[in-house]
C-alpha cells in the first residue's frame, strides 16, 4: 500500500463568526421556521461542522438527482448519500424560492438559517432502489423514506449559527476540526478509524489494535451516537462500554470520539459515505468489514447486499477519497493458545479448538441471564450490558392486541391482565380501546389520521411503561399495518412487543354484534366502520394469532401466556 499521511489543515465549516451568530440569531427569530426532526438535526450538525464536506447545505434538486443516480453531486464530487431536508406539503406551500428560513431544534433553539433555492417532489421509489438497493420497506431507511420522511424536499445553502446542544458525554464529542487539531498536536500522521454501532468485545479490540499496528498508524474508535439501527444497544450504555475497552489498548496509541451521525444502513454506499466523513475528520485509514452497515434481511428473508459489496465499492473509490480501506479481519479465539487470531491465518485448524459466540447467541445469553465467558468480553463490558438489559423475565414488555370491533380483544386482554396480576412481579396496565378513547383521545374520530394518532398515543404510553419495567396490554382495533409497525419500533427500543391478532372473522363479529354497532354501520348510521366501510390490514407476522370461535376466553388468554413464556418474558409456571 502506498504511504498515506493526513493533511491536517482545517476544513471549511458553515458557521458564521461568534459575533455575527448573535446578530443572525436575532434576525432569524423573524423568519418562517422549520422544526428539525432528530435525523435532520444529525445531518445539520455534520453539514455545519464540515463532517459532510464538500456539501454546503441540503441538496438542491440537481444535486439530489445526481447523487441518487451517479453517487456524485452535480459538479462531480463523490457523494453517495442524499442529504435532504424533507418537509410536509403544507409547510412547503407557504414558501417562496429564494426565501430564508430558520432551522430549529426540538426545543425551538435556532441552529441555522437556510436559503431555499429548491423545492421538489422526490421520486421516493427511485431513491430507494438506487440508494438502498431495493424499494423494500424491510430496509429501515426505505421504511423511513416512505413512512416518516416528508413528501417535499427543500434544498439550499445553510448558514450555521450554533452547534446542536448535547448534554451527554460532551468531552467525548469532537468536530472534524477539533479532531484534526488533536492529531496535529499529538503528531498522529496516520490514523485508522473504526466505525461502530455495537458494544466492543475482545475480538473487536484485537482486530482494531492489529489494524492500526499493520498500518503503522494510531487508532480512532469513532462510534456512532446519532441514530443507528432500531433495536441497537442505546448509546449511553455503549459509550460506558467503550470507555472500559479504551483502557485495554496500549497507552497513547488510541483515542475515542463520538460521531453524531444518523446512519441509513445503506451497505456499500454507506461505507463510502463513512469513509468520506472519516477523511473529513482527519483519518487516513478506515476499517471496512463483511456486510458493513448492513440493514438485515429483506422481505424475502435474504441479505440486501452481498457480503463484500461494501468493501468492493470502497476499494474502487479509495484513491479519489484519499482514505485507505483496511480489511476487517475476522478474529476467532483459539482455546489451546488462549488468544485471538485471524480466522484465515490459523494453519493447524484441525488440531485446535476455535470458540465463537455470535451476536444472536450473545443477545440470548444476556436475555436469559446466562454466563458470558471472559475470553469473549471484558467483565466491565458485560456488567454494563447486564445493568441496562436485565434478563427478559425482569424486563418490561407490551402485548398489543389487534382485530375487528367485537372480536374479543378487550375480553381476552382483561383476562390476561388478571392472570398476570395473579403472578405478580411487575405492574400491569391495560390500555383498552375504549379506555384510551375516553382518557387520552376523547377528541378523536375514526379517520385514518385520527386512528393513527390514537394508536401512536397508545404506543407512546406503552413504550414508557415498557421502558420502566412494567407490562402494557393494549387492545385497540389498530387497522393500519404501518402504524402498528411504527409502534413496534417505538416499543422494541425498550422491550418486547408481542402482537396478538384476534382473528375473529368480520362475519362472526357482525353476527355477534355485541354493541349493536354493525347494524348501525350497515345502515350507514356509523361511517368509516372497520371491516364494513373502512379498511383493516390483516397482520402478516404477528407473534400470535388467536381464534375465538368455539374457544373460550380463558383458553385464549392462556395461549397468550404460553407465548409469553416461550419468549422468556414470564417464568415457566
Ligand atoms: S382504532 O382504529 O384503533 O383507533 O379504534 P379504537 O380506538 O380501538 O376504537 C374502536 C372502538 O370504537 C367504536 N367505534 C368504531 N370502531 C371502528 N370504526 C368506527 N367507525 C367506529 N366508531 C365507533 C367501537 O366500539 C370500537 O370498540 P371495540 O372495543 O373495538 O369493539
Amino acid at each position: 500500500t502506498k504511504l498515506m499521511e493526513n493533511n491536517l489543515a482545517p476544513i471549511p465549516e458553515l458557521y458564521v463568526s461568534y459575533d455575527s451568530a448573535q446578530k443572525l440569531k436575532m434576525e432569524a427569530a423573524e423568519l418562517v421556521s422549520w422544526d428539525l426532526t432528530p435525523r435532520q438535526i444529525c445531518d445539520l450538525e455534520l453539514l455545519m461542522n464540515g463532517g459532510f464536506n464538500p456539501l454546503k447545505g441540503f441538496l438542491s434538486e440537481a444535486d439530489y438527482t445526481s447523487v441518487v443516480d451517479t453517487m456524485r453531486t452535480a459538479d462531480g464530487a463523490l457523494w453517495p448519500m442524499p442529504i435532504t431536508l424533507d418537509v410536509n406539503e403544507k409547510f412547503a406551500d407557504t414558501l417562496e424560492i429564494g426565501q430564508d428560513i430558520a432551522l430549529r431544534d426540538q426545543e425551538g433553539v435556532i441552529l441555522a438559517t437556510m436559503t431555499v433555492t429548491d423545492r421538489y417532489t422526490p421520486n421516493k421509489a427511485h431513491e430507494a432502489k438506487m440508494v438502498f438497493g431495493a424499494d423494500d420497506s424491510a430496509h429501515p431507511a426505505v421504511n423511513y423514506l416512505h413512512n416518516t420522511a416528508g413528501d417535499i424536499y427543500l434544498g439550499g445553502p445553510v448558514t450555521g449559527i450554533q452547534q446542536p446542544v448535547h448534554y451527554d458525554f460532551r468531552a467525548r464529542r469532537d468536530t472534524p476540526n477539533e479532531l484534526r487539531a488533536y492529531f496535529r498536536k499529538m503528531g498522529w500522521r496516520k490514523v485508522v478509524a473504526f466505525q461502530t454501532r455495537n458494544p466492543l468485545h475482545r475480538a473487536h479490540q484485537e482486530l482494531t489494535f492489529r489494524a492500526a499496528r499493520e498500518a503503522q498508524a494510531n487508532l480512532l474508535i469513532h462510534p456512532v451516537v446519532g441514530l443507528t439501527k432500531p433495536g441497537d444497544v442505546d448509546h449511553f450504555t455503549r459509550v460506558r462500554c467503550y470507555e472500559a475497552v479504551l483502557d485495554k489498548y496500549p497507552q497513547a496509541t488510541t483515542s475515542m470520539s463520538l460521531l453524531n451521525l444518523a446512519m441509513r444502513m445503506a451497505g456499500p454506499r454507506e461505507a463510502v459515505w463513512h469513509g468520506l466523513i472519516r477523511k473529513n475528520h482527519g483519518c487516513t485509514h478506515f476499517i471496512v468489514g463483511r456486510d458493513h452497515a448492513g440493514p438485515g434481511k429483506n422481505s424475502a428473508g435474504e441479505d440486501f447486499y452481498g457480503p463484500y459489496d461494501a468493501q468492493d465499492l470502497f476499494r474502487e473509490h479509495q484513491e479519489e477519497m484519499g482514505i485507505e480501506m483496511v480489511d476487517f479481519k475476522h478474529m476467532v479465539y483459539v482455546q489451546e493458545r488462549a488468544q485471538y487470531e485471524p480466522a484465515d491465518e490459523i494453519e493447524d485448524k484441525d488440531n485446535v479448538t476455535i470458540l465463537n459466540i455470535s451476536g444472536t447467541e450473545l443477545r440470548r445469553r444476556l436475555a436469559e441471564g446466562l454466563e458470558i465467558p471472559e475470553w469473549f468480553s471484558f467483565p466491565e463490558v458485560v456488567t454494563e450490558l447486564r445493568r441496562t438489559k436485565p434478563p427478559r423475565s425482569q424486563q418490561g414488555f407490551t402485548v398489543f392486541f389487534t382485530g375487528f370491533s367485537g372480536s374479543g380483544k378487550s375480553t381476552i386482554a382483561n383476562a390476561l391482565m388478571v392472570k398476570l396480576m395473579e403472578m405478580g412481579g411487575r405492574p400491569v396496565t391495560l390500555l383498552d380501546g375504549d379506555i384510551v378513547r375516553k382518557n387520552l383521545s376523547s377528541e378523536l374520530g375514526f379517520s385514518k389520521e385520527h386512528r393513527d394518532l390514537n394508536i401512536r398515543r397508545i404506543g407512546y404510553v406503552a413504550s414508557e411503561i415498557t421502558k420502566n419495567g412494567g407490562i402494557a396490554i393494549c387492545a385497540p382495533i389498530a387497522p393500519y399495518a404501518t402504524t402498528r409497525r411504527a409502534v413496534r419500533e417505538d416499543i422494541e427500543a425498550f422491550g418486547a412487543f408481542v402482537e396478538v391478532h384476534v382473528a375473529t372473522s368480520i362475519e362472526e363479529c357482525e353476527r355477534r354484534d355485541r354493541k349493536g354497532l354493525y347494524k348501525l354501520a350497515r345502515e350507514g348510521k356509523i361511517k368509516e366502520f372497520t371491516g364494513i366501510s373502512d379498511p383493516y390490514d390483516v397482520p402478516e407476522s404477528p407473534e400470535l394469532s388467536v381464534e375465538t370461535e368455539n374457544v373460550d376466553v380463558d383458553n385464549c388468554a392462556h395461549q397468550v401466556l404460553l407465548k409469553l413464556e416461550s419468549m422468556g418474558l414470564i417464568a415457566a409456571q
